[in-house]
């Protein structure tokens, strides 16, 4: 069976998607902070953030990807309800496998795509169309990220990744929580800024800055990553500064799946084309970005964009975040 559709040029970079393995180099020490296994391997959440009811704002009237969806701005009346200010991490996902004998969709269909330089020999490999930097990774999944004999030693606190929408579906309802809708994630990522671009604000993460705000890519994709904020995969889920509301991560390291269909609000034909594949297909909606978006390719780490695939598809920047009503 095929998990994603190498034709649809929009997914490029963010979708099929990749790995959790910390290839880089040290963290700056402005940039992150020590992760914390112990609490991230909690049973039940223990840190959850009380958002408050509200006018809530999606999307923007600054898209950069009009053909995502990205705009208009629009107000959405949001419910009360709690949110892991933290992606759920390996360490917390391995419990629920350990609790319910869960086999993922990766492991179901025995593969998964993985970004090509996390590979030791990706030469040969199987690669996307449309996107030669995703290798199909026959094994890879959640505690496999590379496939092979990789595991997840040393990631517990990372987020967990070569998740499907289904996945975490399945992981949401066994921690008495639930994904969030995309209007409650970009409410629970703009914390109340209004039309800003990202969770801290409107100042664009360059490539040479002091402080990191978030894990992207650095340098030129998709060859050279410098990783100079500190991961060329993915960062434990509380590196860096959270944004107002304590929230980290919201965008950058792993793409975070949200409950909603993806849909497009536009009447062009283009939109009700790929709202019709979307909906034949089953696709999903992911918000948030990954370790692999920059602004030289794809600028998907912003508060509105927004990506659709298939509810099977996994990559190795495929992840999650659950909330709780309140
Ligand atoms: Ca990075
Ligand atoms: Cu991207």
């Amino acid at each position: 069976m095929n998990k994603f559709q190498p034709e649809n040029d929009k997914q490029l970079c963010c979708i099929p998607e990749a790995t959790g393995e910390k290839v880089s180099k040290r963290a700056p020490e402005t940039a992150t902070q020590p992760p914390s296994q112990n609490q991230d391997c909690r049973d039940k959440p223990s840190r959850l953030v009380t958002l408050p009811a509200g006018r809530g704002l999606v999307g923007t009237n600054f898209p950069l990807l009009s053909m995502d969806g990205e705009s208009p701005l629009r107000q959405v009346a949001i419910q009360a309800f709690e949110i892991d200010p933290f992606a759920v991490t390996n360490c917390w996902f391995e419990k629920f496998v350990e609790a319910t004998g869960y086999k993922t969709d990766a492991e179901q269909y025995g593969w998964s795509v993985v970004f090509h330089d996390h590979l030791e020999a990706p030469e040969g490999q199987p690669r996307v169309a449309n996107a030669q930097w995703w290798v199909r990774v026959d094994g890879a999944c959640w505690n496999r990220p590379t496939g092979g004999s990789s595991n997840v030693d040393g990631l517990e606190g990372h987020p967990v990744t070569h998740i499907s929408w289904n996945d975490a579906n399945a992981f949401a309802q066994w921690a008495g929580g639930r994904l969030p809708r995309e209007a409650e994630w970009e409410y629970a990522a703009r914390a109340g800024q209004g039309d800003v671009r990202y969770p801290w604000g409107d100042e664009e993460p360059e490539d040479l800055l002091e402080t990191y705000r978030c894990n992207i890519w650095q340098g030129d994709f998709p060859n050279t990553n410098t990783a100079a904020d500190g991961y060329a995969a993915t960062a434990p889920v509380d590196s860096y500064a959270p944004n107002p509301w304590g929230l980290y991560n919201m965008v950058g390291n792993v793409w975070e799946w949200c409950s909603d269909g993806f849909k497009i609000n536009s009447l062009k034909r283009q939109a009700k084309l790929r709202n019709k594949q979307a909906l034949k297909e089953g696709e999903k909606l992911l918000k948030g970005g990954s370790f692999l978006c920059h602004r030289s390719y794809c600028t998907r780490y912003r508060t509105a964009a927004r990506s659709g695939v298939r509810a099977d598809s996994s990559a190795a920047h495929t992840g999650m975040r659950i909330v709780f009503d309140a």
